[in-house]
């Protein structure tokens, strides 16, 4: 990539996306191409061929998804499914189509078995059962990876598929039904600090393990990647280490400064027990993150005070 390239990210408002905008304006990149989902419905395909002829982009980062937690993936499969497979199906098609030089697609760290060893290997995937509550996701995220690696296969495509662990950061969705977890236990550790709430209920055991990546990591990740990395294999993109949830529960409560309890529902679903990524392959590809994950919560609160109208 030069600093004049045409580069479009896809999905450019959400958590990723305008991470990667963030990042790429850091490195002096200055034709960063973005379309709102009224310029362009990524899940129309004439829509989206129209937008690369108009829009000519030269390298795309596919940040565009329809994501969510353990509850959003559970209760509407139809929509991630459908979504996601529309989405991905037509950008990848008619990148190539256009002409587009370079493709990031990012996958999930869900794609892998539920029981899969850990940590994950990349050749891990397809050797097992998915997690039932985000299978709908996880397939339609591995039919992403599949064309891509076809694509390059028959066409010469030049693809690549990057598999996140669990995101967090500025920019996150601090819905509680919808978000994932660490958005969530910030709002609520929040809100019971103003509300002077004895406790703060946690979802689940408490048990389940979960690594934890900041999204500008992610970010420079994907940068470092589509200006050195090229091939058909897929790449785990992790901090390589991982904790419990009662652990990061506790680690929230700490950074909001709140002195009440924890409690655990466990009317509410753990999901996959495990699912620590392998990052010998990324780490061999000459990337390591930098923040740790005290430093990215006390970052993410900060930005979660500021941005919206709190009631502190
Ligand atoms: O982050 P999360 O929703 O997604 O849940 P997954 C992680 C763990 O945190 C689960 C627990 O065991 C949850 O039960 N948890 C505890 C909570 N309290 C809460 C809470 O208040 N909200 C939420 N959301 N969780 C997702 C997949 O799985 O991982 C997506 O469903 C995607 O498709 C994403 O792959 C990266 O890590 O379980």
């Amino acid at each position: 990539m030069h600093p004049d390239s045409r580069i479009y990210v896809a999905g450019h408002r959400g958590l990723v996306g305008s991470a990667i905008v963030r990042s790429l304006q850091r490195a002096g990149f200055t034709n960063i191409i973005t379309a709102t989902h009224k310029d362009c419905d990524l899940t129309e395909q004439q829509a989206v061929r129209d937008f690369m002829a108009e829009r000519k982009p030269d390298y795309i980062f596919m940040a565009a998804a329809r994501v969510g937690g353990i509850l959003a993936n559970a209760s509407r499969p139809a929509d991630f499914i459908r979504d996601n497979l529309a989405m991905q199906t037509n950008i990848i098609h008619e990148a190539w189509r256009s002409g587009v030089t370079k493709f990031l697609f990012l996958g999930s760290s869900c794609i892998y078995p539920k029981f899969a060893p850990q940590p994950m290997k990349e050749e891990h995937l397809l050797t097992g059962g998915l997690e039932p509550t985000n299978e709908w996701y996880a397939i339609a995220k591995i039919a992403g990876i599949k064309m891509c690696q076809a694509y390059r296969r028959q066409h010469g495509f030049d693809a690549i598929s990057l598999m996140p662990t669990n995101l967090y950061g500025p920019g996150d969705n601090f819905d509680l039904e919808s978000s994932h977890v660490v958005p969530a236990l910030l709002r609520k550790f929040h809100e019971a600090k103003l509300d002077g709430a004895p406790s703060v209920t946690v979802w689940g055991s408490g048990s389940p393990r979960r690594e934890f990546l900041h999204v500008d990591d992610m970010a420079d990740a994907s940068l470092h990647l589509m200006q050195h990395y090229t091939g058909e294999d897929i790449v785990n993109v992790g901090v390589g280490k991982d904790m419990t949830i009662r652990e990061l529960a506790e680690c929230i409560r700490d950074t909001v400064g709140y002195s009440g309890d924890i409690t655990f529902d466990t009317s509410r679903p753990d999901g996959t027990p495990q699912k620590l990524l392998d990052t010998t392959r990324l780490t061999a590809l000459g990337w390591t993150p930098t923040r740790t994950l005290r430093q990215g919560l006390a970052e993410t609160y900060q930005w979660y005070l500021s941005t919206e109208d709190r009631r502190m």
